[in-house]
């Protein structure tokens, strides 16, 4: 796929317009590169935003499952999928560089990231890393603090945990590589040449792609998947749009993707409370696992009748148009 065609026309920047959304709700957690972009765009114009492991509401749980990010301004229909989130701010008045841009075309720079995230995503745990990454899920935060949250992020935890697991087991069955660096580096290496090329990822000014692959190297960078570090510091374009970013949103939290650019950076945590909570229910959902089973079960069932579970865009542009 050509990541140049989105590029084309791009509208110049701009930015801090007032907004018609007073806050939002964003449902989803720091380590998610999806979560991360867009709450990235919003920090950057500077809309309020509430991040919440908290699904949007149990009726919502029922029918669409777990899957993150959901955004929902006040008083309106929440949104899924990052991309329709970045769209919705655009028709808000936020100059994201997607005017003019194909809907094809974005899925087509949207797929090129999930295939890459769908490579990466199982590196985050598997053997040797298993309590690294629970303890990754205990030391996100809730914004604002919030108990209920951390309640769900550690059932959210024990799902991902058996989605990875899965994804993992998978792939080994059918015997390809489970976590390939390999072909890590051709997908990055072909940002990096885009990069090379032009300022930005959307074009002439930061915008929609920007965040969206910022989210990916922020989530890349939060401790669980360090051996990719190398492969991306050998990507000269790649690491100087890094410190672009960082420096444009300099008081963003957590700015996980410091990491490559700043070899003192340390990451925050919550606070102690906050993962007292995470953990007993993390070890409850374990002592209590004929009940958690199910819901687990529950949610894996549904996230097929959501139509931004991890992987449904490229299935969608491999499918092609329904027929009309
Ligand atoms: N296309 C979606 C991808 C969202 C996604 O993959 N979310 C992951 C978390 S990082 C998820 O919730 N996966 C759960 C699942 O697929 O069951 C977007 O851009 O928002």
């Amino acid at each position: 796929m050509d990541l140049t065609k989105v590029t084309r026309g791009i509208a110049p920047m701009t930015s801090n317009q007032p907004t018609r959304w007073d806050i939002v709700k964003l449902y989803g957690v720091d380590h998610s590169p999806w979560v991360q972009g867009i709450r990235l765009a919003l920090s950057y114009y500077g809309v309020p935003c509430r991040t919440t492991s908290l699904p949007v509401n149990w009726r919502w749980w029922f029918s669409q499952g777990v899957t993150f990010p959901v955004l929902q301004p006040d008083g309106q229909a929440p949104i899924v999928d990052s991309f329709a989130m970045y769209r919705a701010l655009e028709i808000q008045g936020f100059s994201l560089g997607l005017d003019g841009v194909l809907d094809t075309d974005l899925l087509e720079a949207q797929s090129a990231m999930e295939s890459m995230f769908s490579n990466y995503a199982l590196g985050r745990s598997g053997p040797g890393k298993r309590w690294a990454f629970i303890r990754g899920w205990s030391n996100m935060r809730e914004r604002p603090m919030h108990f209920g949250g951390s309640v769900a992020r550690a059932f959210l935890a024990h799902y991902f945990f058996c989605l990875i697991g899965l994804g993992r087991t998978i792939r080994g069955q059918k015997g390809r590589y489970v976590y390939d660096l390999d072909k890590f580096e051709r997908d990055i290496v072909r940002w990096d040449r885009l990069l090379q090329n032009q300022e930005w990822v959307t074009g002439r000014a930061i915008g929609a792609l920007d965040f969206a692959l910022m989210g990916h190297m922020q989530c890349m960078m939060t401790g669980l998947t360090d051996e990719l570090i190398p492969i991306l510091r050998r990507q000269s374009a790649l690491m100087e749009w890094v410190g672009r970013m960082c420096a444009a949103l300099p008081d963003y939290e957590p700015m996980y993707a410091r990491r490559l650019i700043e070899d003192t950076w340390h990451q925050t945590t919550g606070g102690g409370l906050d993962r007292g909570v995470f953990w007993l229910t993390w070890f409850g959902c374990i002592a209590a696992w004929p009940v958690t089973l199910p819901f687990l079960l529950y949610c894996f069932v549904r996230r097929a009748y959501n139509p931004a579970h991890s992987g449904a865009v490229s299935r969608r542009l491999r499918r092609g148009p329904p027929p009309l």
